[in-house]
């Protein structure tokens, strides 16, 4: 297997501008619009996102991605499903820091296994000069000459600390909008949406590629789950990565009661940023576990083209390597090769 060559998010609109029956890119989709595709019958929802992605990704890949939590725990900031947050009591402090190698060791592992993007976390409300900060360019640096695209999640951060994180080579900087602007003062206090949109913000202008996504099962409403499509959506260009998440209801947390979605949510959603964002990866994240090897299938086939891949995600669990790859057999996936 190879890797193929990817039209990115920011390049597809030239693309998509000349090439037939290629799919629209647009960024001015309304809420009753997504809300209506968000509610239309599953089947005809399906057939509407099956053939927007196969017009956009024709030589269809799921990309297998690797997550590594190297700061965990105690962070300041009070995300109401987060179990690292200092103001859940699920919050598991006094883990040290990893240091670069041993971090660089999880990253030759999992490309040994397989993975082509390594990813990094750091329970921090935003990236501070100094040590760990020369740590993490030290492991992008690192990720990067494996020939593994780096991802890091850390937090907000400055106009410098972006350009010396693109300088290292960084692939992508996620950082989540998590829900709509409305139902977001019910899950985070400590830090606003707008605040969340400048980093984005930051990001792109430092030319690194975004990985903006969010989360359902938090207690939003279809018009919430809506309102977090458009906004991703509206960006322009549209996030490269754009993570689906499940809550994972984590004891001690303040969603620890939250009832699960039905998996057919999460396959609405998947559906759903598949029609509006046809050239963004669409990651099946969080909450695998809890989701049948059918419903995965169908989240695969409703234009999902990325998983977390590893036995851990940051502090929960997620489906093992074998199980994963009897996931990807069964459906008869290819997975991108790192270089
Ligand atoms: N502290 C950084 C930040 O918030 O940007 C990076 C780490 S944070 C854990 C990354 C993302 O993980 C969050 O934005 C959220 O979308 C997701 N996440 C955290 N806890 C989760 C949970 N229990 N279930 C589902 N997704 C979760
Ligand atoms: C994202 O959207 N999901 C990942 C990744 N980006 C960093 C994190 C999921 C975390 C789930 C809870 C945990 O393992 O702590
Ligand atoms: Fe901190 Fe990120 Fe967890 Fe929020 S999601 S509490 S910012 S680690």
């Amino acid at each position: 297997m190879t890797t193929t060559a990817r039209p990115s998010a920011a390049a597809a609109p030239a693309t998509a501008a000349h090439t037939a029956g290629a799919p629209a890119l647009r960024h001015d989709w309304s809420r009753g619009e997504i809300q209506g595709l968000l509610e239309m019958p599953l089947i005809e929802l399906l057939w509407r996102a099956q053939g927007v992605h196969r017009a956009a990704n024709p030589g269809y890949r799921v990309q297998l991605a690797s997550l590594l939590s190297v700061k965990t725990g105690g962070c300041e900031e009070d995300c109401a499903y987060c179990p690292q947050s200092m103001h859940n009591s699920s919050d598991v402090s006094g883990r040290p820091e990893l240091e670069v190698e041993p971090v660089l060791a999880r990253a030759r592992a999992a490309q040994a296994a397989g993975a082509h993007r390594f990813c990094m976390g750091w329970a921090w409300r935003d990236i501070r000069d100094g040590a760990p900060f020369e740590a993490m360019l030290a492991m992008v640096r690192g990720v990067r000459e494996l020939g593994l695209e780096a991802c890091v999640t850390a937090g907000m951060l400055s106009d410098a600390q972006a350009e010396r994180l693109a300088a290292a080579g960084l692939t992508a900087y996620n950082h989540n909008l998590d829900t709509s602007p409305e139902h977001y003062g019910q899950i985070i206090t400590t830090r606003t949406y707008q605040e969340r949109l400048e980093t984005l913000a930051r990001v792109r202008q430092a030319g690194i590629t975004l990985c903006c996504g969010g989360i359902i099962g938090l207690g939003e409403s279809v018009n919430d789950r809506a309102g977090l499509l458009q906004v991703l959506a509206g960006l322009d260009p549209h996030p490269e990565s754009v993570p689906i998440n499940a809550l994972v209801a984590v004891e001690g947390t303040a969603l620890e009661q939250q009832p699960p979605i039905d998996p057919l949510e999460l396959v609405r959603m998947v559906a759903t940023a598949r029609i509006l964002m046809p050239f963004s990866r669409v990651r099946l994240s969080a909450g695998r576990e809890q989701l049948s090897r059918e419903a995965q299938i169908l989240c695969l086939q409703a234009g999902a083209d990325s998983i977390f891949y590893g036995d851990t995600l940051l502090t929960t669990g997620n489906p093992d390597v074998a199980s994963d790859r009897a996931l990807l057999a069964a459906a008869g996936v290819s997975v991108e090769m790192a270089a």
